[in-house]
This record gives C-alpha cells, structure tokens and sequence, in this order.
C-alpha cells in the first residue's frame, strides 16, 4: 500500500557526509555562531565575512558526498514515486547528487545567486565575495541564494499543501530549533499524518513525534526505508 510521505531533513543527514551542523558541538565556523552571520543584518555590516562563510562551504561541497542516509532516501523515491517529497533546509546538494528529484530546498541553496538589485536567481558554483557581475543586471550586487532569519522560506505554499495531505512526516537530523520548520509536526499531527523522528538525540521538539527514535542517520534511515520497501511489496 502505498503512502504519502512527507520528509523533512536538516543539517545532522548530512553530518556524516562530513558537513558541519549548526547547533552541536562543531557549529561554529571560524569562532561564528550561525545567528552571527545566517542574517540579512550580518550581511549588511560585514559583507566580506558572510561571503566567506558561504564561499567556504560552497568549496567544501566539492570534496563531499551523499551518505547513506541520502541514498536512502533516494530508493524509497523509486518505490513511492511522486508520494514521497523531501524537505530539506539543507542547502547543499547531497540529496540531488543521491538521486532524489523531489526536493524542496525552504532555505535556499549554496550553488544558486541571487540578486539584490534584479531578484534574479542564477545557478553558481563559483565564489561571491569577489563581487561577480550579475547575469542578469550586471550589477555587483549577488549575495547567496539562502534564506536567513527574519526571511521568507522558499516553497511554504507547496510544503504545507503536501503536508495537509500526507499519511506520515519524517523528521531527519534537525534539532527543532527553526521554525517555520519546527511547526511542521504540529501541522502534521493536525492533519491526521503519523509523525516520527530519526535524530542523534532527543530535539527540541521530540516528544511531539508519536515516534521517535535516537541514532545516526546513516543507520536509522536506511533501516526504516527498508521497513517502508517491505510494507509496499
Ligand atoms: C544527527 C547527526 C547524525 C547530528 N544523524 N542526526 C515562531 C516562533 C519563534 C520564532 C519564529 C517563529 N517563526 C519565525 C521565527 C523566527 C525565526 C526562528 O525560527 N527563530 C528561532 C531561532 C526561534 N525563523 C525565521 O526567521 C524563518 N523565517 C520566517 O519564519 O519567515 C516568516 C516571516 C518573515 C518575516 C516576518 C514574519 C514572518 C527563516 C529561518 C531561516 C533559517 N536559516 C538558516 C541558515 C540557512 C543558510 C545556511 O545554511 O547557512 O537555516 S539557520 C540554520 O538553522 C539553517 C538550518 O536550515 C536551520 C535549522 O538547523 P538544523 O538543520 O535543524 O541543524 P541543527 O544544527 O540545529 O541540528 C542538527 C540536528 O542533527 C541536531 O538535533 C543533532 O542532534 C542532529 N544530528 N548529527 C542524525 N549523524
Ligand atoms: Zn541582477
């Protein structure tokens, strides 16, 4: 029997992937809290700084790759189809790169532009800090295509209509700490959808899943897919 899933990701899917989380032990970049530079504010009062923080992880994207838990996800997308959809607030590209094609990126992503000046999106995987000419204006005025605090997330319309409609949110690797992200168990829940959680440890928002188990993604994830491809047989 086949259900409809929704998925949400968040930075602990690709920690063994070897990408740093934001708010565990290895958060920090440079001496920099993310609430430091993951704001329009930041951006405005030290440009160089924030385009450093994206130019780096932009470049360490190059040296990383899906983990298991991606390519997990990736399979349970062949077996349900267009009833699975991803929601990351990831934004690298991990999950493309394991073969998932339904993927909604709500925080924007590290190899896309985007203009101050003519609010064109433009796919880059170069650096930003060195002030490119927009493709589209000619202006110097790219920043990174990701949605900082006090921002509109990407997609909010298409995200809770799939969530209004699903059988079962997953929660993967997100401490419950952003919202609207965090508030997306409670719609869930709302909607009648069975909620579980695969985390390290316990999040801020655990005890709203009616299941939640604690472990690295790159185990729980793939165990419960395979428990999904049997139920689907
Ligand atoms: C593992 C693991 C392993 C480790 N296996 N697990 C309602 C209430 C209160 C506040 C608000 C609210 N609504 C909105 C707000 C304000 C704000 C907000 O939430 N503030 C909070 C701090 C309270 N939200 C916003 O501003 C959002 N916009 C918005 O709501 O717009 C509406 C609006 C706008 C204007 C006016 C009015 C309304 C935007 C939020 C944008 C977040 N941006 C960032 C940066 C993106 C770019 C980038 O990547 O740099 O998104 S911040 C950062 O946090 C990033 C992440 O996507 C996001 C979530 O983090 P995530 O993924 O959960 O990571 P961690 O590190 O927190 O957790 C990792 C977890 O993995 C941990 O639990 C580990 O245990 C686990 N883990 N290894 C499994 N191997
Ligand atoms: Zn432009």
């Amino acid at each position: 029997m086949l259900v409809k899933v929704v998925v949400l990701t968040g930075a602990g899917i690709s920690a063994e992937s070897g990408l740093a989380t934001f708010r565990d032990a290895d958060g920090l970049w440079q001496g920099h809290h993310v609430d430091n530079v993951a704001t329009p504010e930041a951006f405005h009062r030290d440009p160089a700084t924030v385009h450093r923080f994206y130019d780096d992880r932009r470049r360490e994207l190059r040296a990383v790759a899906p983990n298991a838990a991606h390519l997990a996800l990736a399979r349970l997308e062949q077996v349900l189809g267009d009833e699975l959809l991803v929601v990351t607030q990831n934004v690298d590209d991990l999950h493309e790169r394991a073969g998932s094609r339904r993927v909604v990126h709500m925080h924007g992503e590290l190899l896309s532009a985007l203009c101050d000046s003519c609010q064109g999106r433009f796919a880059w995987d170069d650096d930003l800090g060195d002030g490119p000419a927009c493709p589209g204006c000619g202006n110097d005025t790219l920043r990174p295509d990701v949605v900082w605090f006090g921002e509109m997330p990407y997609d909010l319309d298409l995200i809770e209509r799939a969530l209004v409609r699903s059988d079962l949110f997953v929660a993967i690797g997100t401490s419950g700490a952003v919202y609207p992200a965090a508030g997306f168990v409670r719609m869930a829940t709302r909607a009648g959808a069975k909620t579980l959680e695969l985390n390290l440890d316990s999040s801020e928002t655990s005890h709203l899943f009616d299941d939640a188990r604690q472990g690295p993604a790159g185990k729980l994830v793939p165990e419960w897919v395979a428990d999904v491809q049997a139920l689907s047989r």
